[in-house]
């Protein structure tokens, strides 16, 4: 996969991208990253990238142009049949989830653009973007820290991105319920103990504790994951036995 980046503060991406998984991805071949300044696609002395909004206002308002070159030089040649999607990065798009992240690993050629705080030309979203996305209901300074968040996302799903032990199939929101609590060594921290049954290498007994933790978390702190969630006999089993459990439940 291919991943290209427009944005007027390039430098804040290698130092998140350039580590652990994401790193590892792209020395195996896996992903091939590039991150451009938007200013390297102006055609002024002063490089401007903004402009005063239509209408007037306060603040300023991202140019079309910019992005819009930007996108024709790095968009795969039409005859290459390259699956390819233009992201704009915005406050007002759909929500970022899981399933966004999967659909997303299916391309073969993502364009992300970043927009600042100020708001972008109307006509990049209408007429340049093929999707524009949000990662969550609050109020950031720009689309750069959505875009990694996107990249991150996206690139652990590339198969081989993971070991065989980080595998991404047990991922919480890949199966719908939060993940069991974990522990390691030592078995008492400070006076707190880790749950004796991990210790007591009772495969069947760890199994059944973790998924009864699992949907214990999920019920109280995400209960509408339960609703989507597909449950086993034995997980409704389990979820009588949490709400018995009373205060925990
Ligand atoms: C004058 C600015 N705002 C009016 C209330 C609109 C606005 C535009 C752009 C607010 C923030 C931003 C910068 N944020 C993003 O570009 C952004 C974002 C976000 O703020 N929250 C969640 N997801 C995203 S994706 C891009």
């Amino acid at each position: 996969m291919r991943i290209d980046v427009l944005s007027t503060f390039p430098e804040v991406f290698e130092p998140v991208l350039g580590v652990s998984i994401v790193k590892r991805a792209r020395e195996a071949g896996l992903v091939s990253l590039g991150v451009h300044d938007l200013r390297g696609f102006t055609d002024d002395r002063h490089r401007t990238t903004d402009d005063c909004p239509f209408g007037g206002g306060p603040g300023m308002v991202m140019k079309a142009e910019p992005f819009f070159r930007g996108v024709e030089a790095l968009r795969c040649p039409a005859e290459a049949g390259c699956r390819e999607e233009v992201v704009l990065l915005c406050p007002q798009g759909e929500r970022f989830e899981q399933g966004t992240a999967r659909e997303l690993a299916g391309k073969d050629h993502l364009i992300l653009l970043c927009g600042h705080y100020e708001g972008v030309d109307e006509r990049v979203r209408e007429h340049l973007a093929t999707r524009a996305i949000s990662v969550g209901d609050y109020v950031l300074t720009g689309g750069e820290l959505p875009a990694m968040v996107v990249v991150d996302a996206v690139v652990r799903l590339l198969p081989g991105a993971l070991g065989a032990e980080e595998g991404a199939a047990g991922d919480s929101f890949a199966e719908g319920l939060l993940e069991y609590p974990q522990y390691t060594r030592p078995a008492e921290f400070r006076g707190w103990k880790a749950p004796e049954v991990l210790l007591s290498g009772h495969h069947e007994q760890i199994r059944r504790w973790r998924r009864k933790e699992s949907l214990r978390r999920t019920k109280r702190l995400r209960p509408e994951l339960l609703e989507g969630a597909e449950l086993t006999e034995e997980d409704r089993e389990l979820l009588g036995e949490v709400e018995e459990g009373g205060a925990r439940g």
